[in-house]
């Protein structure tokens, strides 16, 4: 018996070609509105469903396919003769083959401007009606959910006939697709209001993501991977970058590309930060990104190379030029000068990222903030929402008899910036505007801030008079008696320990000036 196809698509790519060749297989074709005129137009006799059900197409086409002519015809299981029988009583044919593609609701949302009312208007509820039933009766119904699928099933009807397989497989990939389109419309309605401004907390946990690319690998060879984004990524985040030149990214560069670009971003300075396995080897403001960048190489030089580094300013051809000079694996920037993109030409490998900065004023960075951080625990996953504490030279309480200079404090606000990006036990030792020594992800606070002085004084850095920032607070005494030996005349901590009268006392015998921030940023 002749099989029956119902074709409904909003985007019509490849529909005709697939109801011609469906058509000389003998199939006979049911559509939609839009559908049912272009495969018309193109001389192929179809059968409009309005026509079918005996009930027009009506409130501007909300109501299309909604009718038991319909799902009846996709729902019925041929090997239940109750089934059957509801068939024949009610004169519903079944429909074999079912195409649809949804109304383009992720494509509207994400265009400039778009209003709630057209958002609305784009929530396909009959398509996806009809995807679930013929999903559903998988054994009986063949669904196609997108253009690439039309080859495969033609060539299988061409040799006879469609396998339960692939009817399978069809079936999982319309749940998939209606999944997506679900989690699309719940997560743009989560992030408006009803007036259609934004929701004061944009972007929810329930985000969808959308895959961006597979990856080579994950962190190891023996890895696989792949990239995915959030449907509305955060303005100035790492997934809106473009690559201009380079080598493919890697899962480590990404990783890494991340954490640069999250320090780089948060300070209103020129600056400039090179990342090592995901931690900060070198962060420095100045006035320029050349001198950002020189800065930020003199802390760590060992470490640097192979580095990924990030500016919040144009690479000119100064920070080109002197960037150049080591073997960098990814380098990113808001723009680039035409004289760096020339000097990086010729350095095919080396990997180009221009990002947007987040729009807006001195804060503009906590926007740009992912709204959320995940981390995968055995067979579960942890969810939280970003580390976006933004700390004012206000909120910085002196706890001890020495009080910081506004030089002091100026250091201490950059180190403090800086800690928040490095793992903990993060240590990190500063002074004129650039990082002296970083001690990161040890187990032990003073373990970190022993290895922050030996990586100073490696790279021939003097650490008298420098300040210092720790993530989190001393619990005891001597992590602050390391750091004041090793030469620290300023410290940032949360504080908050059970001994902080121990720690302060001995910042006021060692002669170091201490402030709180009352907040602290672990880092894992
Ligand atoms: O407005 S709907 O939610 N109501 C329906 O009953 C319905 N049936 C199919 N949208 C409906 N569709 C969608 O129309 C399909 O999912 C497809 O995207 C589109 C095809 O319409 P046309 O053939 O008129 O271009």
């Amino acid at each position: 018996m002749a099989l029956t196809a119902l074709l409904s698509v909003s985007d019509k790519t490849g529909i005709l070609e697939f109801a011609q060749a469906l058509h000389r297989l003998g199939c006979k074709l049911l559509s939609t509105g839009g559908t049912a005129k272009l495969l018309m137009e193109n001389g192929l006799p179809v059968t409009e469903v309005a026509e079918h059900t005996g009930f027009p197409e009506m409130m501007d086409g909300r109501v299309k396919t909604l009718h038991p002519k319909i799902h009846g015809g996709l729902l019925a299981r041929s090997d239940v003769p109750e089934h059957v029988a509801a068939m024949n009583q009610h004169g519903i044919t079944r429909i074999d083959i079912l195409a649809v593609n949804l109304y383009p609701f992720e494509a509207t949302v994400a265009k400039a401007g778009c209003t709630l009312e057209d958002a609305i208007e784009n929530i396909d509820i009959g398509g996806p009606a009809m995807v679930r039933s013929a999903a559903k009766n998988w054994k009986d119904v063949a669904v196609l959910t997108d253009a690439a699928q039309y080859a495969g099933v033609l060539a299988e009807l061409q040799a006879g006939g469609i396998s339960a397989s692939t009817r399978f497989q069809l079936s999982v990939a319309a749940f998939n697709r209606i999944a997506q389109y679900d989690a699309a419309i719940s997560n743009y309605l989560s992030s408006v209001q009803s007036d259609g401004s934004l929701a004061p907390y944009p972007g929810q946990m329930n985000s969808c993501f959308v895959k961006v690319q597979d990856l080579r690998y994950g962190e190891n060879s023996h890895q696989s991977a792949a990239l995915y984004r959030d449907l509305f990524p955060a303005p100035g985040s790492l997934v809106t970058g473009k690559q201009l030149q380079g080598k493919e990214l890697s899962y480590n560069n990404i990783a890494d590309a991340d954490a640069a670009w999250e320090c780089v971003k948060s300070f209103t300075a020129p600056a400039c930060v090179i990342v090592k396995h995901a931690n900060p080897c070198g962060v420095a403001v100045a006035t320029s990104p050349a001198e950002a960048y020189a800065k930020a190489f003199k802390t760590d030089p060992t470490s640097a190379f192979g580095g990924i580094i990030a500016f919040n300013r144009e690479v000119d051809g100064a920070a080109a030029e002197l960037v150049s000079k080591q073997f960098v694996e990814v380098l990113m920037a808001p723009s680039f000068s035409a004289e760096a993109l020339a000097v990086f030409k010729s350095k095919v490998n080396v990997r180009l990222l221009q990002i947007d900065l987040p729009p807006g004023g001195d804060t503009a960075w906590l926007q740009g903030r992912n709204a959320g951080d995940s981390k995968r625990v055995g067979s579960g996953l942890l969810l939280q929402s970003a580390d976006n504490h933004f700390l004012k030279r206000e909120d910085l309480k002196v706890v001890t008899t020495l009080k910081p200079t506004e030089q002091q404090i100026d250091d201490l606000m950059f180190a403090w910036n800086v800690a928040q990006y490095v793992k903990s036990n993060a240590i990190v030792f500063c002074g004129g505007g650039m990082t002296l020594g970083v001690g990161a992800g040890q187990m032990s606070r003073v373990d970190s801030t022993k290895i922050a002085a030996i990586k100073a004084a490696n790279a021939g850095l003097e650490l008298k008079g420098s300040v210092v920032a720790s993530d989190a607070f001393f619990p005891f005494r001597d992590g602050l008696d390391v750091l004041a030996d090793a030469g620290a005349s300023c410290v940032i901590q949360p504080g908050g320990s059970m001994r902080d009268e121990e720690v302060i006392a001995a910042a006021n015998e060692r002669g170091v000036a201490m402030v709180f921030t009352g907040i602290r940023h672990f880092r894992h």
